[in-house]
């Protein structure tokens, strides 16, 4: 076994490939860029090498550094992870050529693999079942034609050198044959500078079943079971889960035995995927195989129990397969969703900014989370947006569905926009809950996965409002603790205030809805009233901005972060955001926001969210105070320049200080 291997990557594969290299007592090597300098990958390595700047080609696709990075650091092999050079023929041989051996299949099964046309030819030499099709040479638009009226309507013509979808045409009727082929093939020579296609059926309602398959050096090869990967938006998957819903036992040996054949076919060594499209009637096609280790990988390591990263370590240091065929067996069911930085409202927009906030649920045997950023961590435009992958476990795929709802819901991000609860809302989906899935699912289920906004619940108002009030009432304590005379009316925390009595009002807006909510004091508790109705409130703010309170005997838990005058409360499986009305400064609806750049109360910095020189926008997070056991986000007054921060991370600020040094653009 190697001693030392170099992870060629980055973000949370690249964290997943160190969690196993330690665990068999193998020294991890990070790469990464400039922009990654502080990033967790880098964080947990033995050592890290700067590999170049933020863009990915001068950097995690550089092979030379890359080589030359493993070479200083004695590593023996190299893991891709998956993406940047991790399918790239050249790379494997660079590897090989400098002796150092690429955890993954051999040169020339990533080529054999590479090209899809040429694949198909292999695999139907294989055996390997086919769309019924034309994968020939000859693009002669009547030979075309001709063979379209054979295969049988609809036709799919796809690019050759495509692959994710782009350049495919749908053709219905022969009447519409001649200027589909003509459009797919000035597409698919502007994108991938080759001109050629093949035809195909056309599915209809297609699942897309992949099967898991490893091979040794020996010629061994095994498959680990399928994982259904059907639920996708736009060739991106989004839920992932083994076993397939439905899956029979013959059915599972049939494409079990294909996968293990197309991978024999071309010496395969290592992880492999081998991709079918299936029918709702169970007939399956050999769409692709992807030479790497698959983002969605976890949902096989959950139902075998195994990890594949360790059997590619092992098989790339020449050992054999661990376990044979008839060893390996399924237990249970596993789900995996990925968790984004993107806005579902937005047509799923790419989010950037810091993790202010990141509380994801607690880890167990059935809940795993691979990630490659923590709190105060950035998620940058350079990279996949990525923020998590949740996995979950069950004995059923019932079981499974709910733990994954009750892990989103726990879910906590504050920062960047997200999908969490539109993941949520699709498992919670009918046709996901009674596994009618297929590729198109996601579109069909617009109705249901894009509801019009909801309202704000009445314990969010009571929360935010019940929020504030502990957090005054904790600075009132500390300032009588810390005073001469704890006496002093002005340490009360019963709302009195000089020429005020002592009933008040918290308002807070949501969306178009603004509501007051009205506070008297009563002893240690308070009275809440809101939309008419009162209350007693109680409460305490836990850490993480938690906060346990009873609401006229109802006990709720919600997370109340507050960043600037936002408050976003996690609650019943939803983040609500509201915003605090200052009554004062009339903050929060566009004017105002004046100061804040000072502590509002003792406290500890947290992160540091600009960087000195950086040029702001209004009300962009500065820097982030942790007071009370809540965080508090100090943000910019108006738009302009951050010159200088006066505390570091860590540093303790007394009531008042001033935190940052900023200038606002004239
Ligand atoms: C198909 C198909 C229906 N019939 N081929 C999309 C990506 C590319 N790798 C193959 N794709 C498809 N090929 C035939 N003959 C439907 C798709 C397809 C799809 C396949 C797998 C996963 C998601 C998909 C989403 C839309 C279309």
């Amino acid at each position: 076994m190697f001693s030392t291997i170099l992870i060629a990557n980055r973000g949370e594969i690249a964290c997943r490939v160190i969690r196993t290299a330690r665990r068999l007592g193998i020294r991890a090597v990070a790469v990464y860029s400039e922009a990654d300098a502080n990033a967790r990958h880098v964080r947990m390595a033995d050592a890290a090498v700067c590999i170049g700047p933020a863009a990915a080609r001068e950097s995690y696709l550089d092979i030379e550094r890359i080589i030359a990075a493993a070479k200083e650091t004695g590593a023996q092999a190299i893991h891709p992870g998956y993406g940047f050079l991790s399918e790239n023929e050249d790379f494997a041989q660079a590897c090989a050529a400098a002796g150092i051996a690429f955890i993954g299949p051999p040169v020339a099964a990533i080529r054999a693999m590479g090209s899809k046309s040429a694949a198909k030819a292999l695999m139907e030499k294989a055996g390997v079942p086919l769309v019924p099709g034309y994968h020939g040479d000859n693009l002669d638009a009547m030979f075309l034609a001709n063979e379209a009226q054979r295969i049988g309507w609809p036709v799919l013509i796809k690019a050759s050198a495509g692959g994710g979808g782009k350049g495919m045409r749908i053709v219905r009727a022969a009447a519409e044959f001649a200027d589909a082929l003509a459009s797919c093939k000035r597409e698919a020579a502007a994108s991938f500078g080759d001109d050629r296609v093949l035809i195909e059926r056309y599915l209809q309602r297609p699942r897309h079943i992949e099967m898991q398959v490893f091979g040794d050096t020996s010629g061994n090869v095994v498959h680990l079971f399928e994982r259904d990967c059907s639920v996708q938006r736009r060739h991106q998957k989004v839920l992932e889960e083994a076993p397939a819903p439905g899956m029979t036992p013959e059915r599972r040996a049939a494409m079990g035995k294909a996968a293990v054949d197309a991978a024999k076919a071309v010496g395969y060594v290592g992880a492999g995927t081998v991709e079918f499209i299936a029918n709702q009637d169970g007939s399956f096609y050999f769409m692709e195989m992807n030479t790497r280790l698959q983002v969605e990988h976890p949902v096989t390591e959950m139902i075998t129990g195994l990890d594949l990263v360790e059997w590619q370590l092992r098989v790339a240091a020449g050992e054999p397969l661990p376990l044979t065929q008839e060893q390996l067996s399924i237990r249970g069911h596993a789900i995996e969703a990925r968790i984004y930085a993107e806005d579902p409202d937005r047509g799923f927009l790419p989010s950037t900014g810091r993790l202010v906030h990141l509380a994801p649920p607690a880890e167990s045997l059935d809940v795993r989370i691979d990630t490659g950023v923590e709190e105060g961590d950035e998620i940058t435009p350079h990279y996949d947006p990525m923020i998590a992958k949740l996995i979950v476990h069950g004995e059923s795929r019932e079981r499974a569905s709910a733990r994954m709802l009750q892990a989103l819901a726990q879910y906590r991000v504050v920062g960047v926009a997200n999908n969490i609860e539109f993941l949520s809302r699709l498992v919670a989906c009918p046709a996901f809950a009674q596994a009618d899935l297929d590729t198109g699912l996601i579109e069909r289920e617009h109705d249901f996965l894009f509801p019009a906004n909801a309202d704000t619940p009445r314990e969010a108002w009571l929360a935010a409002a019940l929020a504030e009030l502990l957090r005054e009432q904790a600075v009132a304590d500390a300032a009588a603790r810390r005073d001469s005379d704890p006496h002093s009316p002005w340490h009360r925390r019963d709302g009195w205030r000089m020429n005020l009595g002592v009933s008040r009002r918290l308002t807070f807006r949501s969306g178009e809805v603004t509501k007051a909510i009205g506070v008297s004091y009563v002893g240690d508790a308070y009275e809440l009233e809101v939309d008419g109705q009162s209350m007693f409130a109680s409460g305490e703010m836990l850490p993480g901005s938690q906060l346990r309170a009873d609401f006229g005997g109802n006990r709720v838990a919600a997370t109340v972060v507050v960043a600037g005058e936002k408050r976003h409360i996690f609650l019943f499986g939803c983040c609500f955001v509201l915003t605090a009305m200052d009554p004062l400064h009339h903050a929060g609806e566009g004017g105002g926001a004046e100061g804040g750049l000072t502590a509002p109360m003792p406290g500890k910095v947290i992160a540091l969210v600009a960087s000195p020189g950086a040029k702001v926008d209004k009300g962009a997070p500065l820097l982030i105070l942790e007071a009370m056991k809540m965080e508090h986000a100090i943000c910019a007054p108006a738009a302009g320049t951050v010159k200088s921060f006066h505390f570091a991370v860590g540093e303790q600020v007394s009531d008042g200080a001033e935190l940052v040094e900023f200038e606002a653009a004239s």
